[in-house]
């Protein structure tokens, strides 16, 4: 008898950046805290993260969220992001996709919604307008000034924790606009091969910027009036399966405002503007958690549009039921 498997998906883009929802149909991790449950997605169902975001039926750009009941009685909502090589720890883009489509589902209005997350709760809030307020995990720069050793010298940056790694540098002399994606992922790739040779395995998210441009985006990139004075960069974030994001990226704004928060370059609420690279942005600012510590609360506020609802079919005689992998070809 054929096995089939049907996966309910709704499909959405943050400033640019594809989510892809999973509201039905996805393994079953029981219960107990949201880490324990993605150690048991990596372990017994790898196979269904790879047919959700892979090709045939995705591509390397799509973030995966696995909506799940949440592991902490504070929570109304529990989730788990993914990509084409693993699991994400937090994924800001991918809260924002998770909150519009719910809403476009009917499922949740504007409010304050708490999500769980494998490292740690978010407050997320949906306005009227449709945006949405993320409230991200404690944010912090690890280590600063740190020296890459690339093959055409060495370079400087800083580790920081926005809910994923990030390694943030503006050693660079490319220009962060679209047509330079493949010089730019070339360069952040053999920095982050570099970096985790020596010493920063933990980094997966380099982040590379520059001062923002003077006709920012906004988030549904229409050219928008913007005050020259706001403090802003444009950033170029590659990420951990060397896709590039397409919008400012949530988690590595979060790892910004930890080191300008850390170099007293932003003030605690002063609002400030992450521009990505095809020229969407974020608004994001912070509250100290603890100045002692460096460590921050950030939020980013974005917003999402709905983009397809899908019924995924796993059809078991598909010899790429399980999405392409890259140590797979047929006929081997
Ligand atoms: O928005 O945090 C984010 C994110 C991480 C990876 C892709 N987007």
């Amino acid at each position: 008898m054929t096995r089939l498997h049907e996966i309910r998906v709704i499909d959405s883009h943050t400033a640019g950046e594809p989510t892809r929802l999973v509201v039905e149909g996805g393994p079953d991790l029981g219960g107990g805290p949201l880490d324990q449950r993605v150690q048991r997605f990596r372990q017994h169902f790898d196979h269904y993260r790879s047919a959700i975001v892979n090709e045939p039926r995705g591509s390397d750009a799509v973030v995966g969220a696995l909506l799940t009941p949440p592991g902490r009685a504070d929570c109304q909502l529990g989730v788990i992001f993914f990509n084409n090589v693993g699991y994400l720890g937090m994924c800001g883009h991918g809260t924002i996709g998770l909150i519009a489509s719910l809403a476009h589902m009917g499922r949740l209005r504007p409010g304050s919604w708490r999500v769980d997350t494998p490292v740690g709760p978010v407050s997320t809030r949906l306005n009227a307008d449709g945006s949405v307020e993320v409230e991200n995990v404690v944010s912090y720069r690890k280590a600063r000034d740190v020296v890459v050793q690339l093959a055409g010298g060495s370079i400087h940056g800083d580790v920081a924790w926005g809910g994923n790694w990030f390694f943030l540098t503006d050693a660079h002399d490319l220009t962060l606009t679209l047509p330079n994606v493949e010089a730019l992922t070339q360069y952040a790739w053999q920095v982050r091969q570099a970096l985790n040779a020596q010493g920063h395995p933990e980094v997966d998210h380099v982040e590379l910027f520059s001062s923002g441009s003077a006709a920012a985006g906004s988030d549904a990139g229409v050219a928008p009036v913007e005050p020259a004075a706001r403090p802003r960069s444009r950033n170029f974030v590659l990420c951990s399966g060397k896709a590039y994001d397409r919008s400012p990226c949530g988690t590595g704004t979060s790892a910004k405002l930890a080191c300008l928060a850390a170099d007293g370059k932003l003030a605690e609420g002063e609002e400030w503007l992450q521009e990505g690279l095809i020229g969407t942005s974020f608004t994001a600012h912070y509250r100290w958690k603890s100045r002692e510590k460096g460590e921050i609360i950030p939020t980013i506020t974005g917003r999402a549009f709905v983009t397809g609802e899908a019924l995924l079919r796993l059809d078991e005689r598909d010899p790429f039921c399980f999405g392409i992998r890259s140590d797979q070809s047929v006929g081997r």
